[in-house]
């Protein structure tokens, strides 16, 4: 998968040199290229910002360099720029998905994640201060998909440490990364459901005690066990997870617990 992030602080990147997104990189499952903005700026103060229209606290991100910075990332490897309709080239080339974090996007989630995944080309355009130019993402969704992506309900200065977030939530499901894959199918998020609490050794700590059916080596029972604290965890912390689960996916013995 290729990744290009485009910011004003490239600085904010270095973690993706470090553990799994690293090694991901180094062994050639993730291209991933981090862009300063003010490369594509072109005064001596290498201006990106200016006051709102209409008005207003704070700076609004000028147009020209997010129009210059898409233009040379999103083009074909050719060089002149997609006429199919979906902006595609006759010889298969598809254009990059464009994402724009901000407090004012779709929520972000697993499922979001495991698309992201699938995509061959991300570019990731980081805001600052109050937001970019809408006519910058108007105008690339007239050349690729556009998603304007949030993490949650709450703000950050930028979308710097949301790309961190994603590009963590996405690497980890391509293909290749993880060495075992059953994790993904068995963790949280993957049927709806938090997972359940996890232990090792040794047995007592503390004077705390693993549970004794995870010892028991019954391997039915113990997955009852997990099934069950699974959805009383679910149900204590997240009873908006629970009313979304489709109507079949609790059994007689779910609902009795
Ligand atoms: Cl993606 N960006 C910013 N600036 N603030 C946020 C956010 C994103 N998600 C939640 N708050």
């Amino acid at each position: 998968m290729r990744v290009d992030i485009v910011s004003i602080f490239p600085e904010y990147f270095a973690p993706l040199d470090l553990s799994l997104i690293g090694k991901a990189r180094s062994g050639g499952l993730l291209d991933l290229t981090v862009h300063d903005l003010r490369t594509w700026t072109y005064d001596v103060h290498r201006t990106v910002d200016d006051t709102p229209y209409g008005g207003g606290p704070g700076m609004v991100m000028r147009p020209e360099p997010w129009g210059e910075a898409l233009d040379a990332l999103a083009a074909p490897p050719g060089a002149a720029p997609g006429s199919l309709p979906g902006g595609g080239t006759a010889d298969g080339w598809r254009p990059p998905r464009l994402l724009v974090p901000t407090p004012t996007g779709v929520r972000f989630s697993q499922a979001l994640a495991h698309e992201l995944a699938a995509e061959q080309h991300l570019i990731f355009a980081c805001g600052r201060y109050e937001g970019i130019d809408q006519r910058v993402l108007d105008h690339a969704a007239t050349r690729m998909p556009v998603t304007e992506v949030s993490l949650g309900d709450y703000v950050l200065f930028g979308g710097e440490v949301a790309v961190l977030v994603i590009m963590e939530a996405v690497t980890r499901l391509l293909p290749g990364v993880l060495g075992n894959a059953g994790s993904l199918d068995e963790e949280s998020h993957a049927h709806g459901l938090l997972e359940a609490p996890v232990y090792t050794k040794p047995p007592v700590w503390r004077g705390h005690e693993v549970p004794a059916v995870l010892r028991s080596g019954d391997h039915g029972r113990i997955a009852r066990w997990r099934r069950d604290e699974s959805l009383r965890r679910t149900a204590a912390r997240r009873p908006d997870m629970i009313a979304a689960l489709p109507g079949d996916s609790l059994d007689k013995r779910d609902v009795a617990t």
